[in-house]
C-alpha cells in the first residue's frame, strides 16, 4: 500500500493532537507493510455529506495521489459507504478509514481460532450497517425507480447471509467464553487450595511493553514484538509474589484510540479476564511523549468496559530509555500528574525494579499503603 493519510482538524482540538492521531495513523498503515507518501489536514467542523473533506480540498488531495503514485487514501476517522464510493471515484485509489486499517492488522496477526473469530465478527459488524444504502444506490445504478431494486435485492441477500453468519460465529464465542470460564474455575480452584492468590491484568495501549513486563514478571515467554497489536490472545501465568500470595497475571490486547467499537464488541470473550481482574496494571510507555494522553485513552476504553472500578497501578515502563540507571527515576516527575493513582517507574526489559512491583502489588492486595512511587 502506497497511502496519502487524510486527517480533519476539529474544533476544540489543539494541532499537535492532530498531527499525533495522524502519525499514529501512519503507524498504521506501517503495520501493514505499506507506505506513508503524503499527509493532508483540513481545518473543518462539519464533515462534506459525500466527500467528507471539502470539495477544493478533494481536488488538492488528487493531485496528490497522482503526483506521488499513491494507490491507497487513508482517513482518520469514519467514512460513510457513499464518501467512500465517492471519493474512490474522483481519486481513483482506494479509501480506507482508521477502522478498515486496524480490522486489517487484527486479520493478520490473528492466529488462534478464537482470535480468528473475534477479529471475523468484528469486520461483519463493521460491514453490516454499510450494505444499509449500499443497495439503494447500486439500484439507482441500475435505473430502479421506487420499489426494490435489484441492487437492494442483492444487497438484502448479503445482508442475511452475514446476519446468519454473525449468529453462528457469536454461538461459537460462546463456546469458548464457557470453556474459558471453566478453565478459570478450575485453576482458581487448584490456586486457591494453595492460600491466598489474586488475579492480576495486565493493561494498556498497544507497543508499551505490556507482553515484555508479564515476561518479567512470570519467565513466561510470551509473543512481544516492536509492532502494533502483537498481542491478540490473552495468556494467563501464575507465581508466588510471596510465601503468602500468588499471582495470576493476564496479558491482553493493547488499546488505540480511536479503536472501532466493532472490535471491542468483538474482543469481549478476550477481555472478560480484566474483568475478573482483583487489580488492573495499567502499563504507560514513560519514553512516549504522549503518555499521559494514552492513558486517557487507555481509561475511555476500560469505561466502555465498565472496568473503571477495577483498582489500577499505574506502571511507567520503558525508563531506560530516560535514565541510565534505576536510581535515577527519582528525577522523573511523571507521578506528579498522575498523583492520585498508585505508579511505579520500571523497565521491563532491563527487570528494573519489577520486585518493587511485585511489592506494590502485594501491599494493595494486604490493604497496606501504596501511595509511594518507589518503593525500597
Ligand atoms: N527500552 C525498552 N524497551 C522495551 C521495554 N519494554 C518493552 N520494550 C520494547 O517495546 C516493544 C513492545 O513490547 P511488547 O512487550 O510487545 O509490547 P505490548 O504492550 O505487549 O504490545 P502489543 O501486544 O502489540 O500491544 C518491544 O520492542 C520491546 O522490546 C523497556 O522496558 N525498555
Ligand atoms: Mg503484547
Amino acid at each position: 500500500m502506497r497511502a496519502i493519510l487524510v486527517g480533519v482538524w476539529k474544533k476544540g482540538e489543539t494541532k499537535g493532537e492532530v498531527y499525533q492521531s495522524i502519525n499514529e495513523l501512519g503507524g498504521l498503515v506501517e503495520a501493514v507493510g505499506g507506505k506513508v507518501l503524503g499527509k493532508l489536514v483540513q481545518k473543518r467542523d462539519i464533515p462534506d455529506p459525500s466527500t467528507y473533506i471539502g470539495k477544493g480540498r478533494v481536488e488538492d488531495l488528487n493531485l496528490l495521489v497522482q503526483g506521488t503514485k499513491a494507490n491507497a487514501v487513508v482517513f482518520d476517522d469514519p467514512l460513510t459507504p457513499s464518501q467512500v464510493k465517492e471519493l474512490e471515484k474522483r481519486l481513483r485509489a482506494k479509501v480506507l478509514d482508521r477502522a478498515d486499517l486496524v480490522l486489517e492488522i487484527f486479520t493478520r496477526r490473528a492466529r488462534t481460532k478464537e482470535a480468528k473469530l473475534q477479529v471475523e465478527l468484528a469486520k461483519l459488524q463493521h460491514e453490516l450497517p454499510r450494505l444499509y444504502g449500499k443497495g439503494k444506490a447500486l439500484s439507482r445504478q441500475a435505473g430502479g425507480i421506487g420499489g426494490r431494486g435489484p441492487g437492494e435485492q442483492e444487497a438484502e441477500i448479503r445482508r442475511r447471509i452475514l446476519k446468519k453468519r454473525i449468529h453462528k460465529i457469536k454461538q461459537e464465542l460462546e463456546e469458548v467464553k464457557k470453556r474459558r470460564r471453566e478453565q478459570r474455575k478450575r485453576r482458581i480452584k487448584e490456586v486457591s487450595k494453595e492460600g491466598d492468590f489474586v488475579r492480576v491484568a495486565i493493561v494498556g495501549y498497544t507497543n508499551v511493553g505490556k507482553s515484555t513486563l508479564m515476561k518479567a514478571l512470570t519467565g513466561r515467554d510470551v509473543f512481544k514484538k516492536n509492532m502494533l497489536f502483537a498481542t491478540l490472545d490473552t495468556t494467563t501465568s501464575s507465581r508466588y509474589v510471596y510465601p503468602d500470595l500468588k499471582v495470576l497475571f493476564t496479558d491482553t490486547v493493547g488499546f488505540i484510540n480511536k479503536l472501532p467499537t466493532e472490535l471491542i464488541e468483538a474482543f469481549k470473550a478476550t477481555l472478560e479476564e480484566i474483568e475478573e481482574a482483583d487489580i488492573i496494571l495499567h502499563v504507560v510507555d514513560a519514553s512516549d511523549p504522549k503518555w499521559l494522553e494514552k492513558i486517557e485513552t487507555v481509561n475511555g476504553i476500560l469505561k466502555k468496559l465498565n472496568l473503571e472500578g477495577v483498582k489500577q497501578i499505574l506502571v511507567f515502563n520503558k525508563v531506560d530509555r530516560l535514565v541510565s540507571s534505576p536510581e535515577e527515576v527519582e528525577f522523573l516527575d511523571h507521578s506528579m500528574l498522575v498523583s492520585d493513582i498508585p505508579n511505579i517507574y520500571v523497565s521491563a526489559e532491563k527487570k528494573w525494579n519489577i520486585n518493587g512491583l511485585l511489592n506494590m502489588i502485594y501491599r494493595t492486595v494486604k490493604g497496606e499503603n501504596a501511595f509511594q512511587s518507589f518503593p525500597s
